[in-house]
């Protein structure tokens, strides 16, 4: 059995956990990511009949029964995931009852996943189900898109077409635009429902006062989505008052095009 602690998805989670929490985006023990394993990869290091205890999930997970993820914990630091990955994450199994999940590694201090499990969950339902390569949840507070969020209309074209006029990169990176909650109360199942709704159309959906999901087939699709709505919700604010220039219609309908992209219906003229 090869060395959990040379995994490369282990690696993975600490390098993005360590790389979010540098960027500021998630404080104390703010943000969550989920990421769907192999289980022939997970089975090089770990024993899969060997469950250490189960951990009731608190909703019907029917639809990922089997399904293995490696999931931060609730209560922990994305600051500390580096230096102490065994306490701080948790490999988990959903077991066939598709309510409770199997324990086969980690929350070595008794612990157990986010709070934000059932919107992680669901997310990777609604996602799997439009992408059978589906693979990261990804939760985090951007300060910038907070921010943003806070001064603007949480209508979604609105908002996406704000963005994508800021800078020439949003289009081309998020073309189906972003999803927008409203305040909502979170750690719950019913946002967690709201948001897989959400994921339904979107890989990217705001938690309006609170943050931002964003979902892909890797760690850095998951993270690059966030990264550049980060980058141009800066950018807006930056600019916020001062705007001479924006990015014209014409100009975003040409990138569509130039990379052969679709962008979300109903924004540009
Ligand atoms: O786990 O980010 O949404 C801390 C959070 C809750
Ligand atoms: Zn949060």
């Amino acid at each position: 059995m090869k060395n959990i602690l040379n995994a490369p998805f282990v690696q993975e989670m600490k390098d993005a956990t360590a790389n979010m929490y540098r960027l500021g985006w998630d404080e104390r023990n703010g943000g969550n990511i989920s990421y769907l394993l192999d289980e022939s990869e997970v089975a090089e290091y770990l024993d899969l009949s060997n469950v250490i205890r189960t951990i009731p999930t608190g909703f019907d997970a029917s639809a990922l029964i089997g399904k293995i993820f490696i999931v931060t914990g609730t209560g922990k630091y994305f600051k500390n995931v580096e230096k102490d990955p065994e306490t701080n994450l948790g490999i988990v199994r959903i077991a066939k009852d598709g309510t409770t999940a199997e324990l086969l590694w980690g929350y070595k201090d008794g612990g157990k996943f986010t709070s934000e499990f059932p919107a992680h969950m669901m997310s990777h339902i609604s996602r799997l189900a439009i992408d059978k390569n589906h693979r990261v949840v990804m939760h985090s507070h951007p300060t910038y898109t907070i921010a943003m969020n806070t001064v603007c209309s949480i209508d979604e074209k609105e908002f996406t077409h704000k963005l994508w006029q800021s800078n020439t990169e949003a289009i081309v990176v998020f073309p189906d635009g972003v999803g927008i909650l409203p305040c909502m109360v979170c750690g719950t199942n019913e946002i967690g429902e709201a948001t897989a709704e959400k994921m339904k159309n979107f890989r990217l959906v705001i938690w309006t006062n609170h943050g931002i999901y964003g979902t892909g087939t890797s760690m850095d699709e998951a993270f690059g989505l966030i990264e550049t709505v980060e980058k141009t919700a800066q950018i807006y604010m930056l600019t916020l008052g001062h705007v001479v220039n924006v990015i014209p219609d014409e100009v975003l309908k040409g990138l569509a095009s130039l990379w052969n992209l679709k962008p979300l219906d109903g924004i540009l003229k």
